[in-house]
């Protein structure tokens, strides 16, 4: 039997605890993936049934599947978490549908058109923002910006679906929704609205100005380790629910959000599900982008090269934890200013114990990926601080190194590692076109390492050192 509002009365797990047919739709949702359902639409299911205002309607900007499955479903799915030896079962219901947008784009446009809806929150990944990520500009040699551009009705990236929407709302006199950003991007709120307003002002100045006085973009931190579902887990939650869920979502125990609270046109009490509300979410932003993600992409490229699959192999292995341990305690955390209420030892060691997690099997390929978008706020960021006072940087430079041989490794004419990257094809030439064939040619790439770092010989030399002193 199929997991849907019928048969989610026959099981014996935790499910929704209101009425979802008294649900609105408060908030549209952009990038359905498994991290939104194990993360946002988590703490929305823990608040409607106190407030039923604010429902989600999410939309899948690429696959279709998704929104096919889950509206086989009526939105529901089962939330498997595996902390300890025994997983524990949940069933989600705060999604009331899901719109595949490549396919009905109109119908997005026209739920972003509902006064109801005053929130737009977004996982969309690093590239979905359309920036350069060097420099945090609009990116204007994007083909889907310049789609956007040039048929601004008819939009493909989530600006274009933004703008298009704020556009209409305005000219209608509703009120406009706030865009909060769930992406692992510094500043994420001011980044989304940089691009949106970049967006507008080439299509209309004065609708350029309104948003910039109309609408919030609050910056957040989110957490919760979620890989991708493999097969087996539709298994394993049939054994449990006696249900099919064809979409299940497998998590972590540990979870976190921390939100700017900047919401022009009101908000749940996130705070009632257990987010925390703040007027500067940055310290907590740099701090887990650099020590978490920043030693997840590190476990990626120098895992993979050292023929590990999976987060868990990774640190277990002796020489990638302690380099691990090493770059986070002596290279990272005194970047760092820690958040209120946050010991960054303690946040370290737990990280560790997050990462030593054996049931997740989370993959490294999956980490490794858009390491274009990913490597600026990571790992070059806190490289130009370390090096802007002066200090050594030996370990974040051999993450980047590891990153360069993992994009350029060859076994004769074919490329070791498949990659999945917005810059694929540029990186490659990068490498092939070179007399060298030397991966270190990708530093070259100035969308990732900037005018500063692709030409400084301080950088250069550091990642070669990384690079001879890489375990191959
Ligand atoms: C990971 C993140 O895939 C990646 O790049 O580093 O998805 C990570 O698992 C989450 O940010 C954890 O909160």
């Amino acid at each position: 039997m199929r997991l849907n509002n019928q048969s989610i009365n026959t099981v014996h797990v935790r499910v929704p605890d209101y009425d979802r047919s008294h649900i609105k739709t408060g908030i549209i949702h952009l990038g359905v993936g498994a991290f939104h359902r194990g993360h946002q639409a988590v703490y929305v299911d823990d608040l409607l049934a106190d407030d039923p205002e604010w429902g989600i309607v999410g939309a899948s900007l690429r696959s279709r599947q998704t929104a096919d499955v889950l509206n086989s479903q009526d939105g529901l799915y089962t939330l498997i978490t595996k902390g300890g030896p025994q997983p524990e079962f949940r069933i989600i219901g705060s999604i009331r549908e899901v719109i595949s947008a490549a396919q009905q784009g109109n119908a997005l446009h026209e739920h972003l058109l509902n006064p109801d809806v005053r929130i737009v929150t977004l996982t969309i990944t690093e590239k979905g923002y359309c920036h350069v990520p060097a420099t945090r500009q609009i990116d204007l040699d994007n083909t889907d910006i310049q789609h956007d551009i040039s048929t601004p009705a008819q939009p493909r990236t989530a600006p274009g679906y933004l703008v298009a929407a704020i556009r209409e709302r305005r000219a209608a006199g509703s009120p406009p929704f706030t865009v909060l950003s769930c992406d692992n991007l510094l500043e994420n709120g001011s980044l989304i609205k940089h691009v949106v307003i970049a967006l507008a002002r080439i299509q209309d100045p004065a609708l350029a100005c309104w948003i910039e006085q109309n609408v919030t973009f609050p910056c957040t931190m989110v957490d919760r380790i979620v890989p991708a579902a493999a097969k087996a887990e539709t298994t394993l939650a049939r054994g449990h629910t006696g249900l099919d869920d064809w979409l299940p979502v497998v998590t972590e125990p540990f979870c976190q959000w921390v939100i700017e609270d900047n919401f022009c046109s009101g908000r749940p009490a996130f705070e009632s599900a257990g987010a925390t509300l703040t007027n500067n979410v940055v310290p907590f932003e740099k701090m887990k982008l650099r020590l978490l993600n920043g030693s997840h992409s590190a476990l990626a490229y120098l895992g993979l090269l050292g023929g590990h699959a999976t987060v868990d192999q990774a640190i277990a292995d002796e020489a990638i934890r302690s380099f691990i341990q090493a770059m986070m305690g002596d290279e990272v955390s005194d970047t760092l200013i820690a958040p209120p209420g946050v010991d960054l030892v303690h946040y370290q060691k737990a990280l560790l114990e997050r990462f030593a997690n054996p049931n997740l099997k989370h993959s490294l390929l999956q980490i490794a990926s858009d390491g274009s978008q990913k490597l600026p706020q990571r790992i070059l960021e806190p490289i130009r601080e370390r090096m802007q006072n002066g200090q050594p940087f030996p370990r974040l430079a051999k993450v980047v190194a590891a990153w360069a041989r993992f994009v350029g490794a060859r076994d004769g004419s074919t490329f070791r590692f498949p990659i999945n990257d917005p810059l694929e094809s540029k990186l490659r030439a990068l490498v092939t076109q070179s007399t060298s064939g030397s991966s270190l040619e990708l530093l070259r790439c100035r969308e990732i390492f900037g005018d500063d770092l692709s030409s400084s010989a301080e950088f250069r030399e550091a990642v070669t050192q990384g690079d001879r002193h890489l375990l191959m």
